[in-house]
């Protein structure tokens, strides 16, 4: 699947990626909204990117994670509990403030359902995590994890 390891490509995504992106533009709008009301503001919680029947969990080294590079074990399971494997994840980290940028980082493989990923905390604070999770099957299924960095 040619252009699958890039981030977020039109072909990866496919039909998500419009809501993804109305979502994403629509809190966008919010912050700078809410940054304009009061300071600076957290950005409001966003809806479960997508509906489904799976089970995926983060866990962070070091906990609690601090400034500098951390590792995300990410675990997947389906419905009636079995480990996915050969999954493709691909993630993404804002703090919930303007003006930072993004720390991209992916992982794949999957042994036992548990991913594996080094990541970068560029700053103290809120963070999340978009997690985008291609299946084995080419769905694609969505996870936003909230981590506070020391
Ligand atoms: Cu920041």
């Amino acid at each position: 699947m040619p252009g699958a390891r890039q981030f977020f490509t039109a072909k990866a995504i496919g039909r998500p990626l419009s809501s993804f992106t109305g979502l994403r533009m629509f809190l966008a709008a919010l912050l700078a909204l809410s940054l304009g009301l009061m300071g600076c503001g957290r950005a409001q919680r966003a809806n479960p990117v997508t509906q489904d029947d799976y089970a995926v969990s983060l866990a962070i080294a070091p906990s609690p994670p601090v400034v500098g590079d951390g590792r995300l074990r990410i675990t997947i399971a389906d419905r009636q509990g079995r480990p996915v494997t050969d999954a493709r994840l691909q993630i993404e980290g804002n703090m919930s403030h303007a003006g930072m940028t993004p720390v991209f980082t992916q992982a794949a493989g999957g042994e036992g359902g548990a991913y594996s990923a080094a990541m970068k905390w560029t700053m103290a604070g809120d963070w999340y995590l978009d997690v985008r999770v291609t299946l084995p099957d080419g769905r694609i299924i969505g996870r936003r994890f909230e981590v506070s960095v020391r």
